[in-house]
C-alpha cells in the first residue's frame, strides 16, 4: 500500500442552478470527503490507496462505497454502521468565487469512528498516512482514532503527511486552533492554505509560518498560496513554485486536495520536492476546471499532457 487516509466521505447534492440553494429545486448527486478525494486522486494516478471511514448501513452509504471501490481505492477496512446515518452535504455555486457549503453529518456515521477502527497490521503497511484536520473536528472519538492512526504510523515509521483543511463550522475557532497545533507537532509533512497558516499561527509571512511549523515539529511544509502556486519550506531549502494559470475557474472546491495527491504522487514517483509541488500545482489547477470535488482529477497521461505544454510556455 503507497497510501492509507482515514476520514468521512459523505453524498455530495449540487444544485443544477446557480445562486441561493433555498432558489434550487433539481440537484445532482456525487461524493466528496477531503480524505476520500485524496484516495480517488492517488489511485487516478496508479497509486495503491486504502480509505479507513464509517458509512452508514443504508442506500447513501452503498453508493459512497461502490463509488470509491470503483476509483479502485481499497475499502476493506471500511464499516457499514446500522445504527447511524451516512452524512450529507450540499454546495451552494453562488458564483465560482463564492461557493459555500452546508453540512447535515452531526452525528453521522463516521463521527462515530474510533480507534478501534484502526486495524496497526493494515496501517503499517503504507508508506504514507494521510491525516486532515477535518476527522477531528467530528467527534472526540475522531480526535483519539486519529491520535492512534498517528501512534502506529511513527511506531512503523510510515510517514504522516497533514492537510490542517480548517472547517470553521465545525467546531469553535479555540478549539480548531489547539487540536491541529497537537497534531502538527506530530507529523512528518504539513500542507497547509496561507491563511490557514495565518489562522493556526498568527502569521501572515510565508517564511515566518514555515518556520513556526518548522519548529513545532514537521521537517517539510508546503504552504498553499492559491492561484500563486506553493512554496516549500525544509531546515536548509525554500522556494515558491508557480500555479498555473486557470482561466475560468469553474469550481474551486477539492483543488487543496488534488495538489495533496498530486504532491504526494510525486513523492511516491521519486521526484525532487520542487517537481512534486509542482505536480501539485497541476493537479490543483485542473480539479478547479470541473464542476464537483473529483471530477477533474486527472489520470497520469492527463497530468503529464498538462505538465508539458505548460513548461513549454514559460521557457
Ligand atoms: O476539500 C474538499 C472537502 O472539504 C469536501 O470534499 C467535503 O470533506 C469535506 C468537508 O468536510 O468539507
Amino acid at each position: 500500500m503507497d497510501v492509507v487516509t482515514v476520514g468521512e466521505t459523505m453524498v455530495l447534492f449540487t444544485p443544477i442552478s446557480k445562486g441561493q440553494l433555498r432558489n434550487a429545486h433539481t440537484f445532482s448527486k456525487t461524493y466528496a470527503g477531503a480524505e476520500s478525494n485524496v484516495a480517488i486522486g492517488l489511485s487516478r494516478l496508479d497509486h495503491q490507496v486504502g480509505w479507513i471511514s464509517r458509512v452508514g448501513h443504508d442506500e447513501f452509504g452503498k453508493s459512497v462505497l461502490s463509488f470509491i471501490r470503483g476509483e479502485g481505492v481499497d475499502t476493506s477496512q471500511v464499516q457499514l454502521d446500522s445504527e447511524a446515518a451516512t452524512g450529507v452535504f450540499f454546495k451552494e455555486v453562488r458564483n465560482p468565487k463564492d461557493v459555500r457549503v452546508t453540512y447535515y453529518r452531526n452525528g453521522s456515521a463516521a463521527s462515530r469512528m474510533s480507534a478501534n477502527d484502526l486495524d496497526e497490521e493494515y496501517l503499517k503497511k503504507a508508506k504514507y498516512l494521510h491525516l486532515s484536520g477535518i476527522t477531528p473536528a467530528l467527534s472526540a472519538s475522531c480526535y483519539e482514532m486519529v491520535k492512534e492512526a498517528i501512534r502506529i504510523a511513527k511506531k512503523h515509521s510510515v510517514t504522516i503527511i497533514f492537510d490542517p483543511n480548517v472547517r470553521r463550522s465545525l467546531w469553535s475557532e479555540e478549539q480548531a486552533r489547539r487540536t491541529l497545533l497537537e497534531i502538527a507537532e506530530n507529523v512528518d509533512i504539513i500542507l497547509p492554505g496561507i491563511d490557514e497558516g495565518a489562522f493556526l499561527l498568527g502569521e501572515k509571512e510565508p517564511e515566518k509560518i514555515a518556520k513556526r511549523f518548522l519548529e513545532l515539529g514537521p521537517s517539510l511544509v508546503v504552504l498553499k498560496v492559491g492561484a500563486k502556486g506553493a512554496y516549500y519550506f525544509t531546515e536548509t531549502e525554500s522556494k515558491l513554485v508557480p500555479g498555473y494559470l486557470v482561466e475560468h475557474v469553474v469550481d474551486p472546491v477539492g483543488a487543496g486536495d488534488g495538489f495533496l495527491a498530486g504532491f504526494t504522487s510525486g513523492l511516491l514517483d521519486g521526484l525532487q520536492i520542487e517537481e512534486a509541488v509542482q505536480r501539485g500545482n497541476a493537479v490543483g489547477a485542473m480539479v478547479t476546471m470541473v464542476e464537483g470535488d473529483v471530477e477533474g482529477l486527472p489520470d497520469k497521461q492527463e497530468i503529464e499532457a498538462f505538465i508539458k505544454p505548460n513548461i513549454e510556455d514559460v521557457q
